[in-house]
């Protein structure tokens, strides 16, 4: 294993509140109706204008490109917002640490989500620098479960897709993983990451020897 790619909203932060924060308010606002958190699970992993398309028909509303376009805009002010008073604090639990014993076991890290706020994110919360590279929403066209963000990772780290390891929390997210030829871990409910080849709960004394082991 010579590489690890991680997600960013849901293994590294908790962004997935905020994004459910702003469309919430899109859908209460705009659209005429609301959106559960349940409904949001449906929305983890999936690109702006996905999540505008799956909310819409959710609400069974319909609108013209540039309202979609507009709406899509206005929703990403609001998060941006909300993204703006990230800290340091915001790292989930174990993260810093795994990244280390990642570093120190000769491991690529990279990034590989489908948020055009990733970079800013990653500053914010001050760990930008650990990352070899960074894939996210600016650098693709498909979003997950194509596997397109994960491949580009690998291309850049000059890794072979099955010497990599994708870490993520969300179903659309492991199908990429797969779809690219790399092993799978998720961070969450086994229940719900039931094709992921290993689950944790979140990163909190995952150790890398013992992972690989499991993982071959
Ligand atoms: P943005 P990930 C994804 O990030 C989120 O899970 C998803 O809910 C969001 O719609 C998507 O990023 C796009 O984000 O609007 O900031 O470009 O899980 O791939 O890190
Ligand atoms: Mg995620």
């Amino acid at each position: 294993m010579k590489a690890f790619l991680f997600d960013l909203d849901g293994v590294i932060v908790d962004t997935a509140h905020f994004h459910y924060q702003a469309w919430r308010r899109l859908a209460n606002e705009k659209l005429g109706f609301d959106i559960s958190e349940e409904f949001n699970e449906n929305l983890k992993g999936i690109s702006r204008t996905e999540s505008l398309e799956r909310i819409l028909a959710h609400g069974n509303s319909t609108l013209d490109e540039a309202t979609k376009a507009a709406y899509a805009t206005l929703k990403n002010e609001w998060y941006v917002e909300l993204i703006n008073k990230m800290t340091p604090d915001d790292i989930l639990p174990g993260v810093k640490v795994f990244l280390e014993k990642t570093r120190q076991g000769g491991i690529k890290i990279g990034l590989g989500s489908v948020s055009k706020n990733a970079k800013p994110i990653l500053e914010k919360i001050g760990i930008v620098e650990d990352f070899d590279v960074i894939i996210d929403g600016t650098k693709i066209s498909k979003g997950k479960p194509d596997p397109e963000v994960f491949l580009k990772g690998a291309q850049e780290l000059q890794i072979a897709p099955h010497d990599c390891a994708v870490f993520e929390d969300a179903v659309a997210g492991i199908e990429a993983g797969k779809r690219a030829g790399m092993k799978t871990v998720g961070i969450g409910q086994a229940e719900v990451l039931k094709e992921a080849d290993i689950v944790f709960p979140n990163l909190v004394d995952v150790e890398i020897f013992e992972l690989l082991q499991a993982l071959f």
